[in-house]
């Protein structure tokens, strides 16, 4: 997460899950989405067909009740958005929890930052709006794959914002996807804060900048404990709480026969197996894909149990596609410069296959 200088990390005990959910809110869209998501997968249960968890994009962390303020991340949800179109190729039905307005399968592919949607529209002869010709085979296989997905309901596009919403949703549908038994499989690509601050010490209204106007630091908190942002002088004070670790409990508790995989975020490349390595040790899971900030976009490393460790790579000469604007000009931003294979098209299959093979060990066992 991006939290910046300001964060401090407080180390006041480690709040339980029961905890967590006993003390902050459930999200007013839960109860009417959880019904949604129990028909959709009632549906591909009752044809056999996987269900694949894929979140995405990067969680919020509001300061305020009244949210003006809130830390958020770099996530645009790339790696969310074009995997879940490879599970959806691959057959797998996709619940896609994401971040509001963060990428999405399917028109991810023309709501890229450096290039508005209507640089793809023109006027034909008589006026009508239509796509340029030079686009219209590519926007062709994509409307075809968007317009199949839809007609199977193969997809299901739940939104989130904050790191709360985020925690009470992932429980939820993980309880819904228990009846899919081993052909459930969560993919959590989703960049989840490993801080926040709860409910009990987030203060109503609107930090106030100006001296003249501070609150009563006490007073404006709901609970008992101090408010978790509060002004000091002229500088903003912000004390976070651990988030709890959710993925043991997803692993133990909610979801214990599916497949779990666990993406892992690093920018320093000494860290990066090490953590890996700690992280499918500690929760016992089938599979970290560990990344780098800087590289993620040809290179990821899986961790596994059965596998070992191995990484996949976009060969060098198909890391960079020279992509030109209609205007010309030259996408040269390290961000948006896209590799000409989307590792996700090779991440997934192995993903999938690796679930194969844990679905074939469910059923005989020993
Ligand atoms: O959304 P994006 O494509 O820009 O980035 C993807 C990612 C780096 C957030 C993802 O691959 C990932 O590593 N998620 C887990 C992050 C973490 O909590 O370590």
């Amino acid at each position: 997460m991006a939290e910046g200088s300001l964060m401090k990390n407080s180390t006041n005990g480690d709040m339980t899950a029961a905890d967590y959910f006993a003390t902050n809110p459930k999200p007013a869209s839960l109860d009417r989405q959880s019904t949604i998501a129990r028909a959709f997968i009632e549906q591909h249960a009752s044809e056999g067909r996987r269900v694949a968890l894929v979140t995405s994009g990067g969680t919020t962390v509001p300061l305020e009740n009244q949210t003006v303020r809130f830390i958020d991340n770099f996530s645009a949800g790339t790696r969310g958005a074009t995997s879940a179109e490879y599970f959806l190729e691959a057959g797998y039905a996709v619940i896609f929890l994401h971040r509001h307005f963060s990428l999405l399968p399917y028109s991810r592919h023309y709501s890229h930052s450096t290039n508005c949607f209507l640089d793809f529209m023109t006027h034909n002869e008589a006026g009508a709006v239509v796509v340029e010709s030079e686009y219209q085979q590519q926007m062709a296989e994509v409307l075809e794959r968007y317009k199949k997905a839809k007609r199977e309901n193969a997809l299901l596009l739940l939104p989130f914002t904050t790191v709360n919403e985020y925690l009470w949703y992932l429980r939820e549908l993980a309880m819904q996807m228990r009846p899919l038994g081993a052909n459930g499989l969560f993919y959590l690509a989703a960049a989840v804060s490993d801080f926040f601050v709860p409910a009990e010490r987030m203060v109503e209204h609107k930090i106030q900048s100006s001296e003249d106007f501070h609150q009563d630091a006490m007073t404006n908190g709901q609970g008992g404990r101090a408010p978790a942002a509060h002004m000091d002088g002229k500088s903003l004070m912000i004390d976070l709480d651990p988030v709890p670790k959710f993925l043991k409990q997803l692993v133990d508790a909610w979801a214990p026969q599916s497949m779990i995989v666990s993406f892992k975020l690093e920018t320093d490349p000494a860290l990066l197996a090490k953590k890996a390595r700690y992280a499918l040790e500690k929760y016992a899971h089938h599979l970290v894909i560990g990344n780098m900030l800087s590289t993620r976009k040809w290179e990821v490393l899986f961790v596994s149990a059965d596998g070992g460790e191995r990484w996949i790579r976009v060969p060098a000469s198909r890391r960079t596609k020279s992509i030109t604007g209609r205007d010309g000009d030259l996408w040269e931003n390290a961000e948006s410069r896209e590799p000409a294979i989307e590792i996700e098209s090779w991440i997934v299959p192995e993903v999938a296959k690796m679930h194969s093979q844990m679905i074939e060990k469910s059923r005989s066992p020993g």
